[in-house]
């Protein structure tokens, strides 16, 4: 398997006057013999000239694998995707279960192959399937290596990280909080030396001392660790977060929820994946769970890799916090579960949009009014953020449970809105007794809130008010000053 190495160290060696560089085997690993730039052994068109694609082969030229004097291995070659590991013949020798690889290993990707370096593994044959170049396992260690194609191209590793290196099933790899499938196979690089990685102006590091684990899928190609994400554009700092970047930008967005936005919701598809609490600088919303972000929204081809004032989009279908403020003392905090969000950053104007099916323990608001208004049932909320609140809104639509004063929780349905102007509710309430007031049949209500001391409830039905004489469709009134029955205060403090 040696032959063709050989003569090329000896001519090598003889052109440097040095036989220094030549590994083990005799070839050496930096030798480009056509002089494209991919050194001979991760070179699959060893005679290329021109342009070369990551492969080493020129444009309309196919790599072959057997020219280049690599030798190839399949793991988990009866999975759906299997991974293909190549190496060059010099760096490959025979073992009792299988194979020894010693320098360059190559995996197999959509966008050519990726180079490993400093590989020294076992690749342990599958002796049951009878074919020699199948495997069920590599054990061993090797430099932490990424992606460096299609995105990812520029990609740059501060130090030299030598790790464990092995497979595993997504289904084993669940705790790095990963977007993984259960039945693909992942390789991964196991260290606790820590790692300092940039992409552009994007840095995503891996502190040192703790256990870290990088999983490559070869499938995009793509790459996952936990760490610390920054120079994101306006996104900023993002500590102690799940992070991945895919080299083909292929991360799948899919809105979960659209009521109230679906003139704005659209699936798109990002380039960089993250898992943690993800505070979005430019608004005032934070994002708890999974989300991607897009770093070419134009699909223009200029990214915040090469000029920091590109924008970005970002989705998430996530817990979501949002703070609106109405710019005249009233403010609305959301905290809503399992809502989808999306947003575009940077730029003229960031702006974004969210919207969710909330059950009771997933949607809380604080108007700072002396109003508590909860969710009693599945609620649609839906909203717009914006840099400029005066753009910015939500709505909701439900039922809801009011803690009128004097009076408690009155349930009610129908539509709510916060915006510039204030906080508006248009409901109806259902039937309700009380010692002091009683509501017999449904009441239109109407809640208005312009500032925490500029607020105001009115109900209009059918009302029995304790020591008053009431005809059909009175009216009964809260604000900040008092109670009113057809605008006449009445006292309904309980003796
Ligand atoms: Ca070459
Ligand atoms: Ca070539
Ligand atoms: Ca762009």
């Amino acid at each position: 398997m040696h032959r063709q190495a050989l003569p090329k160290c000896i001519l090598l060696a003889f052109a440097a006057l040095s036989v220094a560089a030549c590994d083990a085997e005799g070839l050496d690993p930096a030798a480009d013999s056509d002089a494209d730039g991919v050194p001979d052994i991760m070179d699959f068109c060893p005679e290329s000239t021109g342009r070369v694609d990551h492969d080493g082969c020129g444009e309309g030229q196919m790599s072959d694998p057997a020219a280049a004097g690599m030798e190839t291995f399949i793991i988990g070659a009866a999975d759906d995707v299997p991974v293909v590991l190549r190496s060059h013949a010099s760096t490959v020798s025979e073992a009792a279960q299988g194979f020894g690889v010693d320098g360059t290993l190559l995996m197999e990707t959509p966008l050519g192959h990726m180079a490993i370096s400093d590989a020294a593994v076992d690749l342990v044959g599958d002796a049951a399937s009878g074919a020699h170049n199948q495997l069920v396992d590599m054990v061993g260690s090797a430099n932490v290596s990424l992606p460096d194609m299609g995105v990812l191209e520029d990609i740059a590793i501060d130090d030299l990280v030598q790790a464990q290196v092995g497979f595993g099933y997504g289904r084993d790899l669940d705790h790095l909080d990963a977007p993984l499938v259960d039945e693909r196979l992942y390789m991964y690089f196991d260290f606790d030396a820590g790692m300092s990685t940039s992409l552009g102006p994007i840095d995503f590091s891996i502190p040192q001392g703790a256990e870290a684990t990088v999983v490559i899928d070869a499938a995009d190609p793509s790459f996952y660790a936990r760490g610390s994400v920054s120079g994101l554009g306006p996104l900023g700092d993002i500590p102690d977060v799940g992070f991945g970047v895919s080299a083909t930008g292929l991360l799948p967005f899919e809105p979960a929820y659209t009521w109230g936005v679906e003139d704005e919701a659209e699936a798109f598809d990002a380039h960089i994946y993250l898992n943690g609490t993800i505070p979005l600088g430019r608004l005032p919303v934070s994002i708890d769970g999974e989300a991607v972000v897009d770093i070419d929204p134009d699909d223009d081809g200029e990214t915040i890799i090469d000029d920091v004032d590109e924008q970005l989009r970002i989705g998430a279908n996530a817990d979501v916090i949002v703070n609106l403020d109405s710019g005249v003392g009233l403010t609305m905090d959301l905290k809503v579960g399992g809502a989808t969000f999306a947003a575009t950053l940077g730029g003229s104007e960031s702006s974004g949009y969210f919207s969710a099916a909330a059950g009771t323990d997933e949607l809380e608001f604080d108007l700072g009014i002396p109003l508590p208004i909860a969710p009693v049932a599945q609620v649609n909320v839906a909203g717009f953020v914006s840099e400029e609140f005066s753009d910015s809104f939500m709505r909701a639509n439900g039922d809801f449970v009011v803690e009128l004063p004097l009076i408690a929780g009155v349930n009610m349905h129908g539509d709510m809105s916060f915006d510039r102007d204030g906080f508006v509710m248009n409901a109806t309430a259902g039937a309700f007794v009380n010692p002091l007031v009683e509501l017999d049949g449904d009441a239109a209500v109407s809640i208005v809130a312009r500032g925490t001391d500029d607020w105001m409830v009115e109900m209009v039905g059918n009302f029995d008010v304790i020591g008053m004489d009431l005809a059909d469709d009175a009216t009964l009134a809260f604000n900040q000053d008092g109670v009113f029955v057809n605008g006449e205060e009445v006292d309904l403090t309980p003796w």
